[in-house]
């Protein structure tokens, strides 16, 4: 039987760690995986993690399980922390999930079971893990133009001209925050647009949130989250907790489920319980468990969002320090989009070969699409980045 499973390509991102840690160039540049590092390099346990780690070493008593959906606080935390008060509780269903992907794994199987014929439209380009989990479901799968790639932008006419072409009650992905891997991103007003086309033509949106707090902050980067879901009658939300909170490993995020009314909302509840059972049983606690701690005791959680502040606001001067650099090295404003993007991505546009270029000849790690994770610059590295980038001649 196993010798008729076909070979399975691998991982893009994760192979090229594996290259950059077998590179024994002391100089070499990691701006690959999107994990978070700080200027040390380093991916730490954010402190109100640890202590929320150390208090509840003290507090658990039983590892015994707790609910099919997961621990309700878990889905109250993070419903206030994605949509604060853009719609009403009564309509969200909501279960816990094994990380950012479990949430979009079980959204895929809910509009599976409810409507097996949708397409799910997806950006092109959007995160590389995103087409084949879809595929994997057996929806039908499009892509909408998303990256005008000479203004390394969104081309939003682009965007808005190919959704007009979806039909009624397909799925719109979409991502919250801080794209993957363009760090190109709507602006509030075109979230608008968008909201009007998704209710206009009763295509129903799934929005991806992976990176909230680390683009213009924890509210703003809801912002589009929450007009969507203030405007459209039924949403569905995967929300990560890895990168916000640095609990990568744990596997914590949450499918939110917004439905049209009470009563839908309970049946959606109980098919989301049904679907965790199905695929996995009890989803994982222990990083759920810190991430509600986080939220719900308001030391820890004016720590917790000062460390990220700290995050995202160092994200955002390795942006203008590395747009700088390469204005003064090519005397010309055309990197300027690096201090314009969000998020830990922008994809910079060089060509294939002038990213096996700069692996081979400077050191420089980036995904093969030229995503560089700016988490993986520091402000010692980026003269020598912006150097590269310019010798490379992108
Ligand atoms: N969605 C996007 C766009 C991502 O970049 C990630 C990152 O890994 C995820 C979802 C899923 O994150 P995780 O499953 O690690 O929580
Ligand atoms: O895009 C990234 O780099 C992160 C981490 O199969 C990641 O989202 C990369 C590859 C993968 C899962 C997560």
């Amino acid at each position: 039987m196993l010798g008729q499973l076909k070979p399975q390509p691998e991982d893009a991102i994760i192979e090229l760690m594996g290259r950059f840690k077998a590179d024994p160039r002391p100089d070499k540049v990691d701006l690959g995986v999107g994990v978070y590092r700080n200027a040390a390099g380093e991916t730490p346990v954010m402190r109100a993690i640890k202590a929320a780690e150390r208090a509840l070493w003290d507090s658990e008593t039983s590892k015994s399980y707790t609910a099919l959906a997961g621990d309700a606080g878990f889905h109250n935390a993070m419903a206030d922390l994605v949509l604060a008060d853009s719609v009403e509780s009564t309509r969200i269903a909501a279960a816990a999930t094994v990380g950012g992907t479990g949430a979009l794994h079980i959204a895929l199987e809910l509009v599976k079971d409810a409507a097996p014929n949708a397409t799910v439209w997806a950006s092109n380009p959007t995160w590389p893990n995103h087409p084949p989990i879809i595929k994997r479901t057996g929806l039908r799968f499009a892509e909408y133009r998303y990256f005008d790639a000479d203004a390394r932008a969104v081309d939003f006419g682009a965007m808005m001209a190919d959704l007009q072409t979806a039909q009624a009650g397909d799925i719109v992905l979409l991502h919250g925050c801080c794209h993957n891997p363009t760090g190109a991103n709507l602006t509030l007003p075109e979230w608008q647009q968008v909201a009007a086309l998704l209710t206009e033509r009763g295509l129903i949106p799934l929005i991806d949130i992976a990176y909230q707090g680390f683009g213009d902050g924890l509210t703003e980067d809801a912002a589009g989250t929450r007009l969507i879901a203030a405007q459209c009658p039924e949403v569905l939300i995967a929300a990560s907790c890895s990168k916000n909170f640095g609990v990568y490993r744990e596997r914590a995020g949450v499918l939110l489920a917004i439905a049209a009314d009470g009563p839908t909302r309970n049946v959606t509840q109980a098919n989301l319980t049904a679907l965790n059972r199905l695929n996995y049983s009890f989803p994982p606690d222990h990083g759920a468990r810190l991430v509600t701690n986080v939220l719900n005791d308001p030391a820890l959680r004016a720590d917790w969002e000062a460390e990220l502040e700290g995050i995202r606001t160092s994200m955002l001067s390795l942006r203008t320090q590395l747009a700088d650099e390469l204005r003064r090295l090519t005397g010309s404003d055309r990197f300027g989009f690096l201090a314009q993007h969000r998020g830990m991505f922008s994809r910079l546009g060089a060509t294939p070969e002038q990213v096996v270029a700069l692996r081979e000849d400077h050191g420089i790690y980036m995904v093969g699409d030229s995503r560089m994770n700016i988490a993986g610059l520091s402000t010692d590295t980026v003269p020598l980045v912006a150097a590269a980038i310019a010798q490379t001649g992108i």
